[in-house]
């Protein structure tokens, strides 16, 4: 049985000696302290502190679409973990080792080296960032008509696909659609609907299966490795390649190490869930712990070669892809950074007690709490607001007024694109890597707690504008009832 929220087990590091509560503890020796950050602050940068009145006309301005809003009006910037890490000082090291040669770059060769150990995929083909190594998978293999199964997929995958003529299929057990189901995998793939899938189209129209590890759409949530498994064996037995759509594998990997089913150094369990798959697309914005960067890797020789001549024409040279050869470079030691299993325990314990704090306070959210954001649930936050009218966006958008805290809409503004609403109306607080400390994130848990108690006055909004395909990012609105 998975123990409720404050029970369950969290494990730690091999050396952590303190029990089952290691990644909100800290430790030292055999006696046990409040969990710190494993690291120290050498460079700061200011808050900015708004106004609720000049909130207002900022969100008024934005059409209620928190993209439009400047950084400088944002005091807590919760709108993506992507591209929003706080850099090692080795890694502002590393950009002064760069080699900007257009061919042949040394830090090509250390980021090629870094990421085939890491994944122990032999073609390492380097991107600008993660759509940009989908669209190039893409476009090379997906044909009209083709059907491509994820856990679910997240909307640039989902965009890519459909750009090429392909459908894409969200093949995710059905706990994943429920917010208060607390079961610790529930990203897991259901093999029962990839054989759906199979029987409905047959082999030949699906060109990949990929598995999107942590779940992002679905609320950060981890895949087991006996899952992965599972649908490696699936992939083989029809002769179909596996591709992960790896942003978050390292947290995907501690899960793996502190929820149970796999054992030992963070880098082996990551071993072993891609020596599982033909390949991966990576955003390095997520878990290379860069502000741009990314690849796709793989093990097929064909296929390598006709994306590295994609890439030539739409990115760059291969040994660069779209990025200067510093950014490879701390592309690289982002990568490794990352396996740290004291860092990982900070970070997913970071979250794991902002949740706690929520919960604390009444506020709905997304149970267990994901690898890297907590995730406000709006259908239950406000009731009052049909999906009609975006709940999840009206939320981000009170969150924004009430606190200046900026997070983003997953839910029917970013997914109902063919009359389809989703199950979903969620707000996504995405926590940056190595940015914000225990305290900012009190202040964030203590903006929701407050807005939750006077959640009646928030009001629906309706769209005036939306553009064809991934309208969240442009779309304007004005509060229901405001013309
Ligand atoms: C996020 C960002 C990007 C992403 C992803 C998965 C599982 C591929 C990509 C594309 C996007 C975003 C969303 C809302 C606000 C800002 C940014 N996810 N696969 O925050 O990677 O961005 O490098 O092209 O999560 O989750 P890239």
């Amino acid at each position: 049985m998975w123990p409720s929220l404050r029970e369950r087990p969290l494990g730690g590091p091999p050396d952590a000696a303190v029990g089952d509560r290691a990644h909100l503890q800290g430790w030292c020796g055999n006696r046990i302290f409040r969990r710190m950050e494993p690291f120290k602050i050498k460079t700061v940068e200011t808050i900015p502190f708004v106004t609720r009145a000049e909130r207002a006309t900022a969100l008024a301005e934005s059409g209620y679409n928190v993209f439009n809003i400047p950084s400088r009006l944002i005091t807590i910037d919760l709108l993506t973990d992507s591209g929003t890490s706080a850099m090692s000082d080795h890694q502002w090291a590393a950009l002064m080792l760069g080699d900007e040669s257009y061919a042949g770059s040394s830090n090509y060769y250390r980021f090629e080296e870094t990421v085939q150990r890491i994944t122990g995929y032999q073609h390492v083909i380097p991107t600008h960032q993660g759509r940009v190594a989908e669209n190039l998978l893409f476009t090379t293999v997906v044909k009209e008509g083709d059907h491509v199964p994820n856990n679910i997929h997240f909307d640039t995958t989902q965009a890519n696909i459909e750009h090429n003529g392909g459908v894409a299929v969200n093949c995710v057990i059905d706990e994943a659609y429920d917010p208060t189901i607390d079961i610790p995998f529930k990203g897991d793939m259901d093999i029962a609907k990839l054989d759906r899938v199979l029987g409905e189209v047959g082999r030949e129209r699906i060109p990949l299966v990929m598995l999107t590890i942590t779940n992002n759409s679905g609320g950060g949530q981890p895949v087991s490795l006996e899952n992965a498994r599972q649908v490696s064996q699936w992939c083989r037995k029809h002769g179909i390649p596996f591709i992960y759509d790896a942003c978050r594998f390292a947290e995907n990997a501690y899960f793996n190490k502190v929820r149970g089913g796999a054992d030992g150094e963070i880098a082996d369990i990551v071993r072993e869930f891609f020596a599982l798959a033909d390949g991966c697309t990576m955003s390095a914005k997520k878990d290379g712990l860069v502000n741009m960067g990314g690849f796709v890797a793989l093990n097929n020789d064909e296929l390598s070669t006709q994306i590295t001549n994609m890439l030539i024409l739409i990115e760059g040279f291969p040994t660069y892809g779209g990025l200067a050869g510093r950014d490879l470079e701390a592309m690289a030691q982002g990568m490794e950074e990352v396996l740290d299993e004291r860092y990982l325990a900070h970070r997913i314990g970071q979250i794991q007690q902002f949740g706690e704090r929520l919960c604390d306070a009444g506020v709905p959210i997304v149970l267990p709490v994901g690898g890297h954001a907590v995730y406000l649930d709006a259908k239950r936050f406000l009731p009052h607001i049909p999906q009609e009218e975006f709940p999840a966006q009206a939320l981000t958008c009170a969150l924004y007024l009430e606190g200046g805290v900026r997070g983003v809409e997953i839910g029917g503004l970013m997914f109902a694109i063919h009359g389809e609403w989703p199950e979903l109306e969620l707000v996504r607080l995405a926590v940056p890597r190595r940015v914000y400390t225990r305290s900012h994130l009190d202040y964030v848990a203590d903006v929701c707690a407050n807005l939750y108690r006077e959640r009646d006055s928030i009001q629906g909004l309706k769209l005036t504008y939306e553009a064809p395909v991934l309208r969240h990012f442009t779309a304007r609105l004005e509060p229901v009832g405001a013309t």
